[in-house]
């Protein structure tokens, strides 16, 4: 039967959630100090269950300052390579990164992109992607990125109007890290960690999404490095598939200091159990290889997950976390994205902070700065000036930072 994608809240199934405060053995988690060992039970059941585990082998990863030059009203501009053995040659990644002019160490936005960091700006000092791309972005032939698409999502990226607020924003290309399609990992970095004889990632180890997330915590070690970046005031962002990465990697990497999860949906901020718009049947034939293979015995399976999203959101307790979402978006479920940052407040009140300051959903363009942050605005999936203006009044607010 071809999918079809349920939009009628009347048909969305009543659902049992799996409760973030008891224990896998049925014990309540009733303090703040029970909380780190149940936190390290969910995480261990994301990557078991959902997203594959991350190795932990280190591998020779090396940095090298490709270019720095002045980029007018977005700042400073700088790019690194990441290269990940001893030779210059890939995979490796390239960040790059906008800083304001006057040097001091700032907060800084990081996320990855879709179509190379060149598409972020009209700017030709960016390094021009020479690796395999989507064909759906602008200027992209045979897979491979051209001059045409210098600036193409420069609308998702108000480079300037970050700067201008005193924040530095930095970006990696996502298949830079593992490219979007599934070829059974033989490309990307998951070779670099296979042991002797493998040849994929085994049913629990990490797919796409992990590797993708891997890269941000690469970037997060870099910016530990860089005198000009606060590397305690680090937003990790991202949209979509980017923003289910982006939580991912919040959920793993308590060095995040706030994680915004945009328009991610199924898979990411969006409660699984509810299969409104995209379902995880859906997202592993799509997309099969984002998660890990165990995930793809949830698909018309949901129940029997022994998480939901809402436990992800709640892994990123007590550390500030935006949920945002887009009236139009109804394949990734805004009421659902919503409901996961409602059911993380729990955790979040049981470590004192004030959790989401909503009992239901806010109209759109309401937004909620609480601990758990969460707004839905008017227009489809995107990313827009909107949404950046909230993300940067959030970070004032839980960084206290401001200009
Ligand atoms: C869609 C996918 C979503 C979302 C989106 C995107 O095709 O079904 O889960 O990730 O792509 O990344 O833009």
């Amino acid at each position: 039967m071809p999918f079809e994608a349920n939009y009628d809240e009347a048909k969305v199934p009543d659902c049992e959630l799996p409760d973030p405060l008891t224990a896998e053995d049925g014990t309540a988690v009733s303090g703040s100090s029970d909380w780190p060992s149940r936190r390290a039970e969910l995480l261990s059941l994301f990557e078991t269950h959902v997203y594959g585990r991350t190795p932990s082998k280190k591998i020779d990863l090396r940095t090298v300052v490709m270019e720095e030059g002045d980029a007018g009203d977005c700042g400073v501009r700088k790019q690194i390579r990441f290269y990940f053995t001893l030779e210059d040659a890939r995979p490796y990644a390239d960040l790059l990164l906008y800083l304001p002019t006057a040097p001091r160490a700032c907060a800084t936005f990081v996320g990855l992109n879709f179509q190379g960091n060149h598409t972020i700006q009209a700017d030709p000092e960016i390094l021009l992607s020479d690796v395999w791309m989507r064909e759906k972005g602008e200027g992209v032939v045979d897979h491979r990125s051209t001059e045409a698409a210098r600036g193409s999502s420069s609308s998702r990226w108000p480079v300037s109007s970050i700067v201008a607020r005193g924040y530095g924003v930095a970006t990696l290309y996502c298949g830079d890290l593992d490219p979007d399609y599934d070829d059974g990992y033989s490309n990307g970095v998951h070779p670099l960690f296979y042991a002797d004889g493998q040849s994929k990632p085994h049913a629990d180890e990490w797919g796409t999404i992990g590797a993708w997330a891997w890269g941000l915590c690469r970037a997060l070690d870099y910016f530990e490095t860089d005198d000009d970046i606060d590397a305690s005031r680090v937003a990790v962002m991202g949209h979509s598939r980017l923003g289910k990465t982006a939580l991912w990697a919040g959920a793993q990497d308590e060095r995040f200091a706030i994680v915004i999860s945009n328009d991610s949906g199924c898979g990411g901020a969006a409660l699984s159990r509810r299969r409104f718009g995209e379902t995880v049947g859906r997202i592993n034939e799509s997309f099969p290889h984002w998660f890990c293979d165990n995930f793809r015995q949830y698909g018309e399976n949901e129940d029997a997950l022994p998480v939901d999203q809402h436990a992800l959101v709640s892994l990123m307790a007590p550390r500030p976390v935006y949920v945002t979402s887009a009236e139009d978006d109804g394949w990734a479920d805004p009421k659902g994205e919503f409901l996961a940052a409602r059911y993380a407040d729990p955790v979040y009140r049981l470590l004192g902070t004030d959790g989401l300051d909503a009992e239901t959903m806010p109209g759109i363009h309401e937004p909620v700065t609480s601990r758990i942050g969460y707004h839905i605005r008017a227009g489809g999936h995107d990313v827009t000036a909107y949404d950046w203006d909230r993300w940067m009044d959030f970070a004032d607010k839980h960084l206290g930072q401001g200009l």
